[in-house]
């Protein structure tokens, strides 16, 4: 655990990817890693103040928090994401940029109805009803990973989801 590692969560809007980062964190801290995590609230709000969401911005959001993600991966940092990260391309950009076998992709598996149906912000409300374009899942793309590291059902509890993340990440030997 001492090498740094990029934990990539990818999956739409309300799919759980924030809470289920946070709650890894937790265990992490438990377990006396030294991470981070970046999202939306701490990125959008400063390093990306000045992107939207149409495709380029958000191949642009992508590109910084990668590049940020490895220099703190290369001072011995656990790093963890959490973005949708629509394009199967740009996460393929950043697992590239990485160390081979410091990059472990999480796939967060909840069905768009599901993730409709928690609309924690009213995002998809007003995606429907053409107030917000370029929503992720109802007018914009979303690219599943084809061989993620882990893949997550995103309806199950997150103390489960925990687990079995730190049994994969015991068997890379990244903690
Ligand atoms: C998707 C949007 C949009 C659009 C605002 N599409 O559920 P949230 O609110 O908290 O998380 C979503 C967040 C997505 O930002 P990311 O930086 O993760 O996106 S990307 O990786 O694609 O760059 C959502 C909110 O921003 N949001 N408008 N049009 N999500």
């Amino acid at each position: 655990g001492h090498q740094g590692a990029v934990i990539w969560f990818t999956g739409l809007s309300g799919s759980g990817k924030s809470s289920i980062a946070g709650a890894l964190e937790q265990a992490l801290h438990q377990l006396g890693v030294s991470t981070y995590l970046l999202d939306g609230d701490n990125v959008r709000h400063g390093l990306s103040r000045d992107l939207g969401f149409s495709d380029d911005d958000r191949i642009e959001n992508i590109r910084r928090v990668g590049e940020v993600a490895k220099l703190m991966q290369d001072a011995g940092l656990l790093v963890l994401t959490a973005f949708i990260s629509p394009h199967r391309h740009e996460r393929q950009m950043v697992r590239e940029l990485l160390p081979e076998g410091r990059f472990i992709e999480v796939f967060v598996d909840t069905p768009l109805a599901v993730c409709e149906q928690r609309d924690p912000k009213g995002l998809y409300k007003k995606a429907r009803a053409g107030e917000i374009k370029n929503f992720t899942g109802i007018s914009s793309v979303y690219e599943q990973p084809e061989q993620p590291e882990i893949h997550l059902n995103g309806e199950q509890l997150v103390t489960n989801l925990v687990a079995q993340m730190l049994d994969v990440l015991r068997h890379h030997a990244i903690i």
